[in-house]
């Protein structure tokens, strides 16, 4: 079964509206689902990385899972504060404090001898001499075997391929939730194979997700046919990534991450370019929606340099109107501590 689209938005409807009609009955531990197997989508802009309907507007959860594993962590902590339910996800106990299937150890700890630095800097070197074919990126592992609980990673290997000045990706998925799993996994791939293209001094290529088993669980089948029914959404791509090196700016962003998440000061601002601002101020939306700050989060809006994020955080002030006009105030969210200046 091969796809073939543009944005991840055309790739999420044609994969979901064939599921529907052609998909294989299939049963697992995790509930009954269509599934194809074997399964390739290309997209072949690999920035155009969000979906912009309502139902499944994703983006601040997405780039919180991305930063997760950009920074080595594998805190159930940290993952739990954008997508609230991975501990069940991965049937993890409520005492647990790791996911032991976490990708960010696997790919980025390490510093400069993680497994991205070292395929990074061995891709560096055959840039010009050979079309490598061994720039391989490890993530399932033979230990995953014999898992001490449910959290066996579905990524099995990225592969980059340097090519005629692009850098194109292939990864390589055992198993995938095309409702759950393949939106976030796209828009982390996606992501690091611009930051690997960046570091490389090469153009983005295409973007090739290889799945063994490419399913859509029957308990989220009507909220795939609302999704459908929503019809044809706008693409909606993220600027590119600025040139250059980008691993410095992405230091600031974990930093910045970690301030707002926990609810510190946030690091300082010095010669970050609009694009990895815009990522932080991002993730000061979801605080701000935590908070109910309606207020804040109008201005930030109004800084946010890229219109396509003020665009989707038009959604979120709507949503959270409609919440303020209808429900009081929420328990449990720690209020902001005064020497956190939103910028
Ligand atoms: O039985 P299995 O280990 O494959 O169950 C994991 C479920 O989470 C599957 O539905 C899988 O497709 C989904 N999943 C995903 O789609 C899980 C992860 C985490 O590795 C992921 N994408 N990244």
């Amino acid at each position: 079964m091969h796809f073939k689209a543009a944005t991840l938005d055309d790739a999420l409807g044609d994969v979901m509206r064939r599921l529907l009609r052609r998909g294989e009955r299939t049963r697992s531990g995790k509930g009954p689902a269509r599934e194809f197997t074997g399964a390739l989508i290309e997209i072949s802009d690999p920035t155009a990385r969000f979906s912009r309907t309502e139902g499944r507007g994703g983006l601040i959860s997405f780039l919180g899972e991305t930063l997760w594993y950009l920074s080595g962590s594998d805190r159930l902590s940290f993952i739990e504060y954008y997508i609230p339910k991975y501990r069940t996800f991965i049937d993890a106990s409520p005492k647990a404090v790791k996911a032991p299937g976490a990708y960010g150890p696997r790919l980025f700890r390490g510093g400069e001898k993680s497994q991205m630095a070292t395929l990074l800097e061995s891709l560096k070197k055959k840039l010009g001499k050979s079309d490598t074919r061994q720039a391989v990126a490890q993530i399932f592992d033979r230990s995953d075997l014999k898992p001490t609980n449910g959290d066996v990673p579905c990524t099995t290997t990225l592969q980059f391929l340097p090519r005629r000045g692009k850098l194109n990706l292939i990864t390589t998925m055992r198993s995938n939730d095309v409702y759950r799993g393949f939106p976030g996994d796209v828009f982390a791939f996606t992501f690091i194979q611009e930051l690997a293209a960046r570091s490389l001094g090469l153009e983005l290529g295409t973007y090739r997700h290889f799945v063994g088993s490419l399913h859509l669980y029957d308990k989220d089948e009507s909220k795939a046919r609302d999704y459908l029914n929503e019809g044809f959404q706008t693409p909606v791509s993220m600027p590119p990534m600025p040139t250059g090196d980008p691993w410095t700016s992405v230091s600031w962003l974990l930093e910045a991450e970690e301030a707002i998440r926990i609810g510190l000061p946030e690091p300082q601002v010095t010669e970050i370019s609009p694009y990895w601002l815009d990522l932080a101020r991002l993730l000061r939306i979801r605080r701000l929606v935590k908070e109910r700050d309606l207020r804040q989060l109008v201005q930030l809006k109004n800084d946010m340099a890229n219109p396509e994020y003020k665009a989707f955080i038009r959604g979120r002030q709507v949503a959270l109107q409609r919440s303020l006009s209808t429900q009081p105030e929420l328990p449990g969210i720690p209020p902001r501590p005064p020497n956190m200046r939103p910028q």
